[in-house]
């Protein structure tokens, strides 16, 4: 065997091979010499710090080889990707290629699997190469986090994707085809029978062209609920149906779960309908839609729902089967009740009995009592209908309380010990308080504009407490100017103590995080390899993979198909040569098993980049449609002899192949 073959060891002369800094290699092989030691307090006096740094620092501080407690799957937000975060190091573990095209993971640069996927996130036949991801929701059992799969939206094309946890890929993605845009999503019920996608901003089912003038009548929300096949790990889309809503803008949403399962809940505003038309001499949307002093929190009774459209009282809009919004007011399904000015978050509490909703223009958080809500329901005591013949119960009837948080209040999460966190904007602080009592007991600042909060386990029925993550929108100068867009803030703060603490911010460089959740890092068994010749999008050996020796290239009229190994250090076949025209299917097996021995195999002028961990399969197609001489070699550096790691490709132009 090659004797460099494995360059992790000794790291010095990995290092040299691999033409990195060595600075970096020399601290972690030399010992520090103990005449070299500088005391903690020189140390601090240096830097600056003060005893809370220091407190701060050991508490996040993670030794290299030594993991995380937590990770964190945070939305990408406008970067269209999830990131893996782990805690409290909040080291940035992954960025998950989802909705955008990304090299280094060879998602939507040949790969066909990836190809495949992207293409379920085609919006009637067009690509949408970006997203607005808001919330990342992971599957469920019994109401607790399973580590099996994560289900994020996308805001701007009302889609929705699944994410496998035993490999950290993506492997489906759904588009949603009658609404414009959707933000209550993805959320999941206790058992992750479905994803639950609401729509924001109304628009006529199906997207088709109606007058805004007729917005009243025509417009509408919808609440999708995706089917999910836990044995497939896939959203089964002939299984999916929906619930058509009144044209309030549905907001935030969140499953019920113990007592409140098989019920959805969703925030609206805008139930004014305003539809802004500034030249029109109308006020602003955002003004027009701030008029009432009452909103709508829908409540949905998904089991009742369900029932119905296995009855067949749906009518079939773009292939989807929606139940009507006359059926489901006049059948229970669907219920408001009136919630404080422009709410935001909506939260269900731990115990299922709670649902929290924070006014964005309100100083309350609103808790909502479920038994008041479900006995209203039962005894139909309704305050009267809305104009869509949805009833409506009392306020007063159904709360069990407010409490004073201060100037914009938005989400909520919770702990091991009764005490709710919510995000206040405005106030830009994170507000603890106990359900007991429903009182503050505690405010921390945080910088700058909190959005989402997030907890370890903070939306499960079994919250860890500990760690309470503050996702700020604004870093202002948190941090050394990259110019005039900045970084949004994450704050991990450690609410294990009667007081919290702040310890750690961590720069988000991708896009605007929206939501994220937390969970115990023992929950996840991500895999290490694949058996050699696995499709990672079908999880079964592929049909195109390669044995050791039975590498070859065959032709069949204009199709070529090689069958390509790789392996430390070489592609076999390292030499292709087609004619122009020609359509070219390669059909590469890693053969690796060792941990982290990734190839990549990239393709000069033809946009290929495919990744290839260890004993992963992957198939390329493509058109040989540009004659001429194309070096095909290995992108991830991966033994002394990478760079020898390459071979031609070549495409004898037409003329010479006659
Ligand atoms: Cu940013 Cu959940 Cu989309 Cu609130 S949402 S902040
Ligand atoms: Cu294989 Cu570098």
């Amino acid at each position: 065997m090659d004797p460099f073959a494995r360059i992790a060891r000794p790291a010095t002369l990995g290092c040299a091979l691999a033409g990195v800094a060595l600075t970096g290699c020399q601290s972690e092989t030399a010992a520090p010499a103990a005449s070299g030691r500088v005391s903690v307090r020189d140390l601090m006096k240096e830097r600056g710090l003060d005893e809370n740094d220091v407190e701060a620092a050991l508490k996040t501080y993670t030794r290299g080889g030594k993991g995380d407690d937590y990770m964190i799957f945070a939305s990408g937000g406008h970067g269209g990707q999830v990131l893996a975060i782990g805690v409290p190091s909040m080291r940035m573990l992954k960025v998950i290629g989802v909705f955008t095209p990304e090299p280094w993971q060879g998602w939507g640069y040949g790969s066909q699997g990836a190809k495949e996927v992207l293409a379920g996130g085609r919006q009637e036949g067009r690509d949408i190469t970006w997203a607005d991801v808001h919330h990342p929701n992971l599957s469920e059992t019994e109401g607790d986090y399973d580590g099996k799969y994560l289900f994020v939206n996308d805001k701007s094309s009302a889609r929705v994707a699944v994410i496998d946890l035993s490999d950290f890929m993506t492997k489906q993605i759904v588009a949603n085809p009658l609404i414009g845009s959707d933000h209550g999503g993805a959320f999941v019920d206790p058992n992750t029978n479905y994803i639950i996608e609401t729509s924001q901003y109304p628009t006529p089912l199906g997207r088709d062209y109606v007058p805004i003038s007729e917005y009243a009548t025509k417009y509408r929300g919808l609440a999708m609920f995706w089917k999910f096949d836990k044995q497939k790990g896939r959203i089964d889309e002939k299984g999916s149906w929906a619930v058509e809503l009144p044209p309030y803008t549905q907001d935030l949403a969140d499953a019920g779960k113990k007592v409140s399962d098989g019920y959805v809940f969703i925030n609206s505003f805008n139930t004014e309908l305003a539809t802004g038309g500034i030249l029109e001499g109308n006020p602003p949307l955002e003004s027009g839609a701030s008029k009432n002093d009452m909103d709508y929190l829908h409540i949905i009774d998904w089991k009742k729902a369900e029932q119905l459209v296995a009855a067949g009282k749906t009518v079939e809009i773009k292939g989807v089967r929606v139940l009507p919004l006359q059926t489901a007011a006049e059948e229970g399904v669907l219920t408001l009740v009136g919630e404080p000015k422009s709410p935001h978050g909506c939260d269900v509490t731990p115990d299922g009995t709670g649902i929290v909703v924070g006014g964005k223009l309100d100083t309350h958080a609103t808790v909502y009592e479920f038994s008041k809500i479900k006995d209203a329901i039962a005894q139909k005591r309704f305050e009267g209908k809305d104009a869509y013949g949805v009833p409506i119960l009392g306020f007063k009837d159904t709360i069990r309380g407010q409490v004073e948080i201060g100037l914009g209040p938005l989400h909520t999460v919770f702990d091991d010990k009764g005490f709710a966190y919510t995000s206040v904007f405005i106030e830009t602080v994170v507000a603890k308080w106990s359900m007991a009592d429903m009182k503050v007991v505690e405010k921390l600042p945080v910088h700058y504009n909190i959005g989402h909060i997030m907890a370890a386990e903070g939306d499960t029925v079994s919250p860890d407490g500990k760690w309470v993550v503050a996702m700020n929108k604004m870093s202002v100068d948190r941090f050394s100017n990259v110019g005039p867009l900045k970084p949004q803030n994450f704050q991990l703060i450690d609410a294990s103590g009667p007081k919290m603490k702040l310890l750690y911010d961590m720069p988000i460089a991708i896009g605007e995080p929206h939501y994220s959740q937390m969970i115990a890092m023992d929950k996840l068994k991500p895999i290490y390899k694949y058996d050699v010749g696995v499709n990672p999008f079908t999880h079964q050996p592929d049909p195109h993979r390669v044995e050791a020796g039975k590498e070859r290239i065959e032709r069949n009229g204009r199709d070529v198909h090689v069958y390509m190994t790789a392996i430390r250090s070489h592609f076999t076949p390292d030499r292709v040569e087609v004619n122009e025209g020609d359509t070219v299917h390669l059909h590469i097996t890693s053969l690796e098993q060792a941990d982290d021995q990734v190839h990549g195999f990239s393709l000069n002028m033809h946009n290929i980049n495919v990744s290839l961990e260890p004993g992963k399969h992957e198939n390329v197609t493509f058109v040989a449609d540009r004659p001429g001489v194309f070096p095909m070699y290995c992108t991830e550096f991966c033994s002394a002899l990478h760079l020898e790691m390459a071979g031609y490709f070549l495409v004898k132009p037409a003329s010479a192949a006659l």
